[in-house]
């Protein structure tokens, strides 16, 4: 699929350049083929030049080697640079406003235009690029900005519309000069070059700025570090940036700080040569590089939920949303920000995103900008997988296989201290879950989350895989990560009343009651964690046909590991030591952040549709969670969940939420106030609502599985599954009329959609497909690589009404009465039990007739705890997706 470049017609005429369908893709029919919805922020006036304007107004670009935060002014333009591994740190470093990643660079380009009209500027997704446009006098001045991956480089295009009207001085400044950090900036013909040192991790840094100007003059002011542009016609400036920073086990095996990068060379050959490789193509060139290396990534997904362009500038958007005409506008416009953003900061070869992505104007950033496993990072990668970026991970994986040396290290140590007979005295211990880190150091755990975050991050590996299917892959990057981290696991967990439990053990941030303790025994948290990827690694075996020497030993610790336990208010359980909700410790928080306990559900596997009881179990803990968390990546996380016990609309007030009380002007996701930038909630939204259009954690693929009722129309295209199925769906009164999945790599597709046994299957050349149903809703295909499948004609559905108030009316130690509030579509009624921490239920009743049940049963004596359900039937034979449940606790 090619597509071309078009003029766009919209206010900025023959500025710049938006993808258009060709024809050809029109003719197609495929919602596959459709063009990307045009998506900008946009705004009438300049950030202004303060922090405040950089969080709430500046423009985030970048291309993993630099984040650039580009402030649009007219007397002088700002533009703030970021790399990630520009890293401050002191002997005394703590509290939440420490030294970490510092501000590069402060570049300045002084226009001295002050008496500006018609100006606009923007950020177009679909393009990655921004631009500036404004009048001054008789002369229409324009920018334009892009950040290249293929070519290392920030490029800007500066022009007038008369000949001889562009005067400029370009300023580069190095800012936070002082005892840590020491440079100075020089400017010799055309470029700046601007160098120095930040002293504790002994970092070389250097930024060049060349200007290519067409007409005029130029001249460089050596000891001023600046060049001066008059009279030119137009003007290009290209940057790079750089470190001695190397991705090297040496720089977490080094202890003492400064020697970490010795040896490694001056980054000012490798900064010469980006710049002068970009510099021998054309601005042209460039341009074409990035847009074919950005819409490549960008193009595969696009969302549409009826929203039109709306007329207001985007900070007016977030301040009139939810209300707003355009609200939905927004919606659309915060999901593919999220896919923006981790394109912009998470490339092959270069640092992942920390907290705030690759985005810092501080000399002490929130919590260091470091990489927190305990949710944080995760969440970035969250959307790489569903939305279709699994490449971004690369950035991730080549950071992970520096640090895990480091990380082999601790897992000895901590073998040695909590289970010394499982140590092996050769080293093999495997790697052990890490809490932060950042690009220096990593230093092992903390109480404040469990030795699950190892299992958190081999999940991303697994995932990597999954969504891909690529055995290379899984071979030599993937399956290493996960054996070796269930090597750890196997040594650690000790045999504790029955089950392999993680001693010590904490649930992220959590606190137990007494002195504030965090440590406990087996957490769900940890042992979820552990448990996924035990199992996983076991599948990965198969599928590799490995037969590693503790393989045996996984399998038969796995049904040990003891992941979930249901507690007596039908809730996931967060510790063992729990029985109602929250009772656990006075210190405990029962609207905490933190939702560890329902990782099985998401982003795990573990809780998936085939273990509805469990499911259940989540949707009560969510509940009485509740939603007065006004955290950023807490309301994200929550979309997810939500999505993943199939109520839409409940998850659709977190997103709102969300976009309403922590999206800022420029869509930076404020943590908490402040305002307090963290990236995560960005990238964790965009992958929270992939969930609510597409899902596939038990391997069926299920598009539309949580629609929220206020998106009744729409469409979307792109979504990744796992196998490998890129999905397209289009929908009309909360119904799908089509649905395309396009098999990337073949294998058996599991597709279910209500009804879907009833549609019409064809390939996209309109062949007719075999297929072999399960019931009404679910079909499987075997796909053919490369081939699309399209679904369409799908009767419609009407879901059946859910009885609810399911009570206990008496309860005798043989016999249960039940009643509940009956269903208007039912024509009887069918009762399931799960007996303690059953996975699944079992029918207990069907036919029931009234509204009021007397259960008997022999074994209703022994049972100390069930969770009872009832669900109505309509006279289809088709059940109630939801059902009433209770708790029946031994009376
Ligand atoms: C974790 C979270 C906090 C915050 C911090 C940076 O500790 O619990 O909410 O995101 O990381």
């Amino acid at each position: 699929m090619t597509k071309v470049l078009a003029v766009t017609t919209l206010a900025w005429t023959g500025m710049y350049l938006v993808p258009e369908a060709s024809a050809e893709e029109q003719g197609s029919g495929l919602i596959a083929d459709g063009a990307g919805k045009a998506l900008r922020l946009w705004y009438d006036e300049p950030a202004p030049d303060s922090d405040a304007g950089w969080v709430n107004r500046s423009i985030p670009m970048g291309n993993g080697y630099m984040g650039v935060n580009v402030f649009g002014g007219t007397t002088s333009e700002r533009i703030q640079i970021t790399e990630n591994s520009l890293y401050d740190w002191a002997a005394k470093n703590s509290g939440f406003k420490r030294r970490g990643v510092n501000n590069f660079a402060e570049v300045y380009i002084d226009f001295g235009h002050n008496n500006t009209s018609n100006y606009e500027r923007e950020l177009n997704l679909n393009e990655g690029g921004s631009y500036v446009k404004y009048k001054e006098k008789d002369v229409e001045y324009s920018r334009e900005y892009f950040t290249s991956y293929p070519d290392k480089v920030m490029a800007i295009r500066l022009k007038a519309s008369k000949a001889g009207a562009l005067s400029f001085t370009l300023r580069p400044t190095i800012p936070f000069l002082g005892d840590s950090k020491s440079g100075s900036v020089a400017a010799d013909s055309d470029t700046v070059t601007l160098s120095g040192v930040m002293s504790y991790f002994n970092i070389k840094f250097e930024g060049q700025f060349k200007v290519i100007p067409t007409g005029g003059r130029m001249n460089a002011l050596s000891s001023e570090g600046t060049i001066a542009v008059s009279d030119a016609d137009s003007a290009v400036i290209l940057i790079a940036v750089g470190t001695n920073y190397q991705f090297d086990p040496k720089v977490f095996l080094t202890t003492k700080a400064a020697d970490k990068l010795a040896d490694f060379p001056d980054p000012h050959a490798k900064v010469t040569g980006y710049l002068a490789d970009a510099a021998a193509k054309s601005y042209e060139a460039l341009r074409a590089n990035h847009q074919a290396d950005y819409t490549e990534l960008y193009d595969r997904v696009s969302m549409d939920l009826g929203a039109t362009a709306p007329a207001i500038p985007t900070d007016e958007l977030v301040d009139t949303y939810p209300d707003g005409e355009s609200s939905r506008y927004l919606e659309e416009l915060a999901f593919q920000f999220g896919r923006y953003m981790l394109i912009c900061s998470s490339r092959a070869g270069t640092l992942p995103p920390h907290l705030q992505g690759i985005w810092n104007v501080y000399a002490r950033p929130p919590w260091s900008s470091q990489y927190l496993h305990d949710t944080n990072v995760q969440m970035a990668y969250a959307p790489a997988f569903s939305a279709n970026l699994p490449e971004m991970f690369e950035s991730y994986a080549g950071f992970f296989k520096v640090f895990v040396h480091r990380q082999r290290l601790h897992a000895t140590e901590y073998i040695r201290k909590y289970n010394p007979s499982q140590l092996d005295t050769s080293g093999d211990n495997g790697w052990s879950g890490p809490f932060w880190a950042n690009p220096y150091d990593v230093p092992g755990k903390t109480p404040i989350a469990g030795f699950g975050t190892g299992g958190w991050i081999s999940q991303m590996f697994w995932d990597y895989y999954d969504y891909t299917r690529d055995e290379t892959l899984l071979a030599e990057t993937v399956y290493p990560v996960m054996y070796e981290q269930a090597n750890f696991v196997s040594r650690f967990v000790q045999e504790i009343d029955g089950a392999l439990l993680a001693k010590p053990s904490s649930s992220p941030e959590q606190y137990l009651e007494g002195k504030k303790k965090r440590e406990t025994i087996g957490t769900t948290f940890d042992q979820q964690m552990f448990y996924e990827n035990h199992h996983n690694t076991l599948t990965a075996a198969k599928i590799l046909g490995r037969n590693d020497d503790r393989l045996e030993l996984y399998e038969k610790q796995l049904p040990f590991l003891d992941p979930i336990h249901v507690g007596k208010s039908g809730q996931i359980k967060e510790f063992r030591q729990e029985q109602f909700y929250g009772d656990a410790g006075s210190t405990i928080d029962p609207h905490h952040r933190h939702t560890s306990m329902l990782l099985g559900s998401y982003p795990g596997q573990l809780i998936n549709d085939s273990t509805p009881a469990w499911l259940d179990a989540v949707k009560k803990t969510l509940t009485l969670r509740t939603r007065s968390s006004n955290i950023g990546w807490a309301r994200a996380e929550r979309i997810a969940f939500w999505a993943r016990v199939h109520d839409g609309d409940e998850a659709y007030l977190f997103y709102r939420d969300l976009l309403e009380g922590n999206y800022l002007h420029n869509l930076f996701n404020d943590h908490r106030g402040g305002p307090l930038f963290q990236a995560d909630a960005n990238y964790g939204a965009t992958a929270g609502v992939v969930e609510l259009l597409l899902q596939s954690q038990d391997y069926v693929v299920s598009p539309l599985p949580a629609l929220p009722a206020v998106w009744s129309d729409g469409s979307y295209r792109g979504l990744l599954t796992r196998g490998n199925f890129e999905v397209s769906a289009q929908w009309s009164s909360g119904q799908a009329t089509r649905l395309e999945v396009l098999s990337k790599v073949g294998g058996m597709l599991e597709l279910r959609y209500p009804n879907i046994a009833k549609a019409v299957i064809k390939t996209a050349d309109g062949n007719t497909v075999d297929f072999s149903a399960k019931g009404t809703d679910q079909i499987s295909v075997e796909t053919t690589k490369g081939q699309a499948y399209v679904v369409s004609d799908i009767p419609a559905y009407t879901p059946v009404a859910a009885p609810l108030n399911l009570k206990i009316d008496k309860d005798g130690k043989s016999q249960v009465e039940l009643s509940w509030t009956g269903s208007a579509d039912a024509a009887s009624y069918n009762l399931y039990r799960a007996v303690g921490n059953a996975p699944d239920y079992e029918m207990i009743a069907s036919d029931i007739a009234g509204t009021h049940f007397v259960y008997k049963a022999a074994d209703l004596k022994k049972i100390g705890q069930m969770t009872l359900k009832v669900i109505a039937v309509r006279a289809d034979g088709r059940e109630s997706d939801e059902g009433a449940t209770v708790i029946r606790l031994l009376p």
